[in-house]
């Protein structure tokens, strides 16, 4: 891991970061290239880029419901039993944020509101390839199901030797997947944002997936309405020496595997502290399967920061804006009002930041490179559309359209004041009930 030493009263600059910032042209013009022609030719498009980039002839995409059903059966019972429990708890955490509609009515009888409508299909999207995310199956289909969208489909590329892996589709069964269809990538992204003859289009899309995957999402966005454009996954670990120091090691380590372009960074006020962390890894790494990812990801990403004192390294951490914060200090509860950016928030030391990967309740579809300042975690609200509600009596309408006229005069709309000022002469005139 790179060190950062910041001086008395200096401050990390988000320079220092090693964050890619925006996705390469070259990727954005290769995704708009494929969402172009998907959005041409469809299914037909569709089948060559599966051909091409997953390797597989695929005639029907859609896949059977029925192998949701053989999934459950075929995976280890143990395994089935920990996605139900997952489930259960996503589920009643994202009960807690359905929004409902609200009225309200003025003293002249106006009403205003809002009614809120779930989307009519969201379209899921789950990596495949090297990584199996049956836990982003439940992340990302609950809160749909939980605002009440009828359609919930996903897409997720398809096997080398064709199929979709069992705990997917096992996971999509327990969290009520209504279709599924075997495309991945740029295309997948274009089929759901604009529909072909096999893949009927949805009107939301989220999920993570590569870096093509992130572009044709940005690309579609206006079409569709899209989550975020997520980034390699990142944790930053604010730590002092009440932590311990394997543990803050492996919690690293715990973000590092993912993807050698993951980050982890580990603030402190304790240049020892971070010292003693690093010589865990060699240990640590050994033993990991996943040596090659964890070790390039803090070798080539990992980031130490070394704070004079904690308001500093706390203010490091709302620069760094994590897609994962984990606070392993002294009174880390009492720390919480401080941090101001981040897309979760682990506190104290019991709090591993894989419970909340996979059976917490709150959502792991979070905002990764420091969008964590401006946008908020995957949520029932990403399903939901709100239609403002207005509804005017007589009265209410004479005590409104007098600043409706004034107002549209100074804006120069003359029909503006006459959709106004016609109402107004109708009441005055007592034909209030056309
Ligand atoms: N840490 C990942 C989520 C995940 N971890 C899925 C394991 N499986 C990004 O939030
Ligand atoms: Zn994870």
């Amino acid at each position: 891991m790179k060190t950062i030493t910041l001086n008395p009263g200096e401050r990390l600059a988000a320079g220092q970061l090693p964050r890619q910032g925006v996705l390469p042209a070259a990727i954005m013009q290769s995704a708009q290239a494929i969402v172009d022609d998907v959005r041409e030719r469809g299914d037909v498009a569709l089948r060559e880029y599966c051909k091409k980039f997953d390797g597989v002839d695929v005639d029907d995409f859609r896949v059977d419901p029925k192998l949701m059903d053989e999934a459950i059966q075929a995976v280890d019972p143990a395994f089935i039993e920990a996605l139900k429990k997952a489930a259960a708890q996503i589920r009643e955490f994202h009960e807690r944020e359905v929004e409902q509609s609200w009225f309200t009515s003025r003293a002249d009888g106006t009403i205003l509101g809002v009614k809120v409508t779930p989307v009519s299909a969201a379209g899921v999207y789950v990596p495949g390839g090297r990584a199996q995310y049956p836990s982003t199956v439940l992340m990302d289909c609950i809160p749909a199901k939980v605002a009440g969208v009828k359609r919930v489909v996903m897409v997720t590329p398809p096997q080398k030797e064709g199929g979709i892996s069992p705990y997917t589709l096992a996971a999509a069964k327990v969290a009520g997947v209504d279709e599924i269809y075997a495309v991945g990538g740029a295309q997948a992204i274009a089929a759901l944002a604009y529909g072909t003859d096999s893949i009927p289009k949805t009107a939301k899309i989220v999920g993570p997936g590569n870096a093509f995957v992130a572009a044709a999402k940005k690309i579609v966005s206006g079409d569709a309405g899209i989550d975020m454009v997520a980034g390699p996954s990142e944790v930053c670990v604010l730590a002092d020496a009440t932590a311990d120091a394997t543990v803050v090691a492996a919690d690293l380590m715990a973000q590092a595997e993912h993807d050698p372009l993951a980050t982890c960074y580990l603030v402190t006020c304790d240049a020892a502290f971070a010292e003693k962390v690093q010589g865990r890894f060699a240990e640590l790494l050994a033993a990991s399967p996943r040596a090659e990812i964890t070790s390039a990801s803090l070798a080539d990403q990992g980031v130490v920061v070394v704070a004079a004192d904690l308001e500093a390294a706390i203010d490091a951490v709302n620069v760094i804006a994590p897609e994962h914060l984990e606070l392993h200090c002294d009174n880390a509860m009492g720390l919480l009002g401080k941090i101001e950016n981040a897309g979760a928030i682990f506190v104290g030391p019991w709090s591993s930041e894989p419970l909340g990967d996979y059976v917490a309740g709150p959502n792991h579809t979070l905002p990764t490179g420091g969008t964590a300042a401006f946008s908020n975690p995957l949520s029932v609200q990403d399903f939901i559309t709100r239609s403002s509600v207005i509804c005017y009596t007589p009265e209410g309408l004479m005590n409104d359209a007098p600043a409706t006229q004034t107002m549209a005069q100074a804006e120069g709309l003359w029909a503006h004041a006459l959709s106004a000022g016609l109402r107004r002469k109708m009441v005055e005139e007592g034909l209030e009930g056309f």
